[in-house]
Formats: C-alpha cells, structure tokens, sequence
C-alpha cells in the first residue's frame, strides 16, 4: 500500500472505486477536484459511469448532479455524460459528448462565474452537498489532504459535502507539496481583507484540513492528467500576439505601465500562448502572473527569467510540459503557487493587483460587448469560467480573437452580440490578427469604426452598413444605435444558410 496515505484510521478506508462507487447515490449533490485536465479524480468518474450504465440497464434511475471548479477530461466529464450519468453540471465544462448532451436538453447546465461557486455551495444555494470526491497528492499523518495539480474548489466541497472519497495518486509529484496556498475567506458575517497584496504572496497552508470522519473511502490510482497540447502557433495567432504587445508598448509610452509592472491574466487557448511566445521576446521583465491556470508558455517565461511569479488554481500544461513539472517540481514551486479559485479569482485581489486580464470570445458587437459563451446565442461551447471574474474587476480588460471562425463563415464582429457575457462597461481593449480597438473612455457610437476595422475585410462592408442603417432617418435609440428589423441577421445567416456571409 502507498506510503503517501500517512493516516492509519484513513488507510484502513482504502477499496477500489467499483467499491466505493457504492457511496454515490442516484440523486446525489457530488462536488469533485478537477480544473481543466489538471487535478480530477481519475478512477471514481469511470465507476459512476459503469455504475449508471448498469442500473439503466435494470431500468432504474441513475444520475448524479456535478460540481468542479472548471473543465476537466474525457475519462472524467467524457465517460459520465456519455452513460448518461450526469443530469446537473456546474460551473465550467468543455467535453464535446458533454457539451452535445447539455445543447440537446439532456444535462442543465448553470454556467457561473469561477470565483462565485464554493461561496454558493458551503452557503446551501444548491441544497446539501452529498459527496466530495477529491484527488491528493499525499495524506499527511494528521489526515490533512495536500492537493495535486489543481486547488479549485476543493476546500469548499471537502467542507460542505456529507461524505469525503480521496483518491490518492501516485503520478503526481510528490514535491508538488508546499507549491499549494491553501487560505480561504470566513463565513458572513465575518468576513475579513484577503490579505494579499502582491500576487506572490503566500498566506495560508500546503494541505487542506478536513473532518477524517466523513471520509468513507480511499483510493489509490497511478494516472496522468490529461490535457490536450497547444497547437503550433500560427500566422494568425502571431499576429495577434504581435498587435497585443504593441498594445502594451503604448501603454507604456503613454506613462500606464512600466517595463517590470505587467501583472498577467491569461485565458487558455492557442492564442494565449502564442502571446506568451511573443512575450519571450519583448522588453517586458519581471512579469507576475495572478491568473486562473499555469500554461506552458508561464512555464517558459519562469525558464526565461522574464516571470518571477505565478499564482493560479491550476496547471493547464501539455502531457511534455506536465512532465517537466512532476519532474521538477521542487524549483517550479519557489515561483509557482496554487490556491483555492474562491482565491485566484477573487474580485478584490484582482482589482488591488492591477493585472491587465486577458481572454478569448465567442464574438464582439460593434459597441464592444462580449459573447463567450454561445454560439448563435443558443448553442452553448464551455462557459463563462473565469473570463467574468478577470473582466469585471482587471484594471485593464482584454479580448483577443481571430477576426473570422469555421474558415470565414463566423466574424467574430457582429452587429449585435447574439449572447452578453462581458458588457460595454468592461470590455475595454479587443485585438484581432488586424489590430486592436482600444474602446476606453469612448460612448458607443465612437467605438464602432475601430470595431469595423478589427473585423475581417470580407465582413466589413457588411458591418458598415448595419451601422449606417441603424442611423439613418429618425432612429429613437441614438446612445446605442440598432435597427431591431436586421440586428441579428449575421447570426441568422448562419443559422440558415451555414455562413454570416448569407
Ligand atoms: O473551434 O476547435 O472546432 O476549430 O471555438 O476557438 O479561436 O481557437 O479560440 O481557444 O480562445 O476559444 C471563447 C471558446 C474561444 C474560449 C472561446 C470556435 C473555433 C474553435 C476555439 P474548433 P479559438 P479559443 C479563463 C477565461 C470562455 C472562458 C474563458 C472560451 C473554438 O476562449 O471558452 O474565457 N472562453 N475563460 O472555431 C462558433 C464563433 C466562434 C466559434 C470561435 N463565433 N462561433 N465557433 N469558435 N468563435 C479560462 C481559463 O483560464 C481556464
């Protein structure tokens, strides 16, 4: 049996998970680790799916309601939707099968921001909690839990949960212990400042404390994480990531930010990561991330000697780069720290830390609002995630796209987002491969033409157009000019005809 269950009372708990299994109830609140594929429990998912297909079979009920912190893999998220397994998702997802089913009807899904869900779980917004199913590096001696390559919403679900399920997994490096910071906000009313200024600072454990009782059972797995690799980085995307640079140059000109005070949000994605090639090579020193995931070109600028630090909930890293961090662990922990998502995502350390935040869209309308969450506004891709909790509160906030999706049937500039994630209020910078639209301080009808000129040439006529006939004639609603009769004919198009276009 694996020394890294120090516990006695925890080890004489240790089954397999086709045992364990027998603790997960059709019906049940389950809240597991996971974020992106870093950190989810590896043989508990393919129990509850075999479980699920058995009891369909004899016509019984079975489905679990599931709660994570973000997006996690095919043989977790993957494996239950496909059995039929999940009827309740929350907060974050980005399975195909899942995804397929959630569209189809067959899963409700409730996107919501990352920082906001263990608050909403430990307060019973969803009901009591049945099982916590919680992946660990190790078990210490006192029956604490050190976390593996992701925090998320562990510590809430470990405390709202009436039954704990720990699988221990030996893949994980054992020296990831003391890389984890693990703190978390009282309860209201006692609430109190999250006392961290810098996004290095450390303030709480390197375990996480949970009631040993609860634990009902203990499982050992040997599996990696599973996270797909970064595709090569395009002509696009370097374009994009050159026009975002330049972006951050005039910010510097303009006395905004220095050379070594670029605090860093980061979504995930090709084009993130292209960003972070392109900051290899840039003027910028001593970056600081306080960001939601660890990405593998973080892990290059740390190498590079150009990031000092990095604090998120979670690594995000390709199976080379995962690797590299199990192997070498011990140094990457002196500059990376993993917290709790209630923490990394939090709106007052985001906004005492003056990070510029930095994500992906689905689309952007011509007034700078943001769509990242459906297609069409009706097709759900993954979810709002952490994008809201960076845009709302970043001191800068972001966008960086491709103009045009699905080889020019989609622009990602629209007449009217079909979907609002990300209001005008907050939205403030949006780069494509042909520049960048800073928006800041403009009323709508002064931010249209720098939209237009951010879309694709073959889109442009089109969005010129919309905006001339929303302000022909008599138009009533002159702050945000539309004309009702066509605002979404982009997306009808789509809809219809398979292209925007039409
Ligand atoms: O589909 O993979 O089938 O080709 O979306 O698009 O251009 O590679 O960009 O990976 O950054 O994803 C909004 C989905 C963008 C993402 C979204 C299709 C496109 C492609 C991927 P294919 P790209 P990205 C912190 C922040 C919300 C969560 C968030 C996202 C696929 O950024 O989920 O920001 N954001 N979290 O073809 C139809 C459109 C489309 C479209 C793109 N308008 N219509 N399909 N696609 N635009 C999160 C963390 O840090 C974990």
């Amino acid at each position: 049996m694996s020394d890294r269950i120090a516990n006695a009372a925890l080890r004489s708990k240790v089954m397999t998970a086709e045992e364990a299994v027998q603790f997960v109830n059709n019906g049940d609140k389950v809240g597991i680790s996971g974020f992106t594929g870093a950190g989810y429990p590896k043989a508990m998912p393919e129990a509850i799916a075999e479980r699920a297909k058995a009891e369909h079979a004899k016509g019984n009920d079975y489905a679990i309601e599931l709660f994570t912190g973000a997006s996690t893999a095919d043989n977790c998220d993957g494996v239950m939707a496909e059995a039929d397994a999940i009827s309740f998702r929350t907060p974050y997802q980005s399975d195909p099968v899942m995804r397929n089913k959630i569209n189809a009807g067959k899963i409700r899904y409730a996107d919501i921001h990352l920082s906001h869900l263990g608050q909403m779980v430990e307060e019973g917004f969803f009901g009591q909690m049945n099982v916590a199913i919680v992946e660990a590096t190790r078990i210490t001696e006192d029956g604490n839990i050190v976390p593996s390559s992701s925090v998320g919403n562990n510590v809430e679900f470990l405390r709202a949960a009436e039954r704990i399920i720990i699988e221990v997994n030996s893949w994980q490096s054992e020296d990831l212990e003391g890389m984890h910071d693990i703190w978390t906000v009282p309860a209201l009313p006692n609430r109190v400042a999250i006392p961290i200024n810098n996004a290095g600072d450390r303030i709480g454990k390197t375990y996480i404390e949970i009631d040993t009782d609860k634990v009902v059972a203990v499982i050992e797995t040997d599996a990696p994480d599973r996270n797909a690799p970064f595709k090569p980085v395009d002509e696009v995307s370097q374009k994009i990531a050159g026009n975002f640079l330049d972006f951050l140059e005039g910010e510097v000109a303009a006395g905004r930010l220095s050379y070594d005070g670029y605090v860093m949000q980061s979504g995930v994605g090709n084009v993130p990561n292209a960003v972070m090639a392109g900051l290899l090579d840039s003027k910028f020193e001593n970056i600081q991330a306080y960001t939601e995931v660890i990405q593998d070109g973080m892990v290059d600028l740390i190498d590079a000697g150009k990031m000092t630090v990095a604090s998120a909930t979670s690594f995000s890293l390709s199976p080379e780069y995962a690797e590299k961090m199990n192997a070498e662990a011990k140094k990457y922990r002196e500059s990376i720290i993993l917290r709790p998502q209630s923490i990394s995502n939090h709106p007052e350390v985001i906004r005492r830390t003056g990070l510029i935040a930095t994500n992906g869209l689905i689309e952007a309308d011509i007034y700078g609002n943001v769509n990242s969450t459906n297609v069409a506004g009706t097709r759900m891709m993954n979810g709002i995630g952490g994008s809201g909790d960076f845009t709302r509160n970043g001191y800068i906030s972001s966008f960086i796209t491709p103009s045009i999706a699905k080889d020019g049937a989609i622009s990602a500039i629209v007449p009217f987002a079909s979907h609002i994630d990300h209001t005008e209020h907050d939205v403030m910078v949006v780069i494509s491969e042909y520049g960048y639209a800073d928006l800041r301080g403009l009323a709508p009808r002064a931010r249209v033409e720098k939209m237009i000129s951010i879309a694709h040439p073959d889109y442009r006529p089109a969005l010129q157009e919309y905006y001339d006939r929303a302000t022909s004639g008599d138009k009533a609603f002159l702050q945000t000019p539309h004309d009702l009769a066509t605002a979404f004919d982009f997306h009808r198009n789509l809809v219809e005809k398979g292209s925007m276009k039409g």
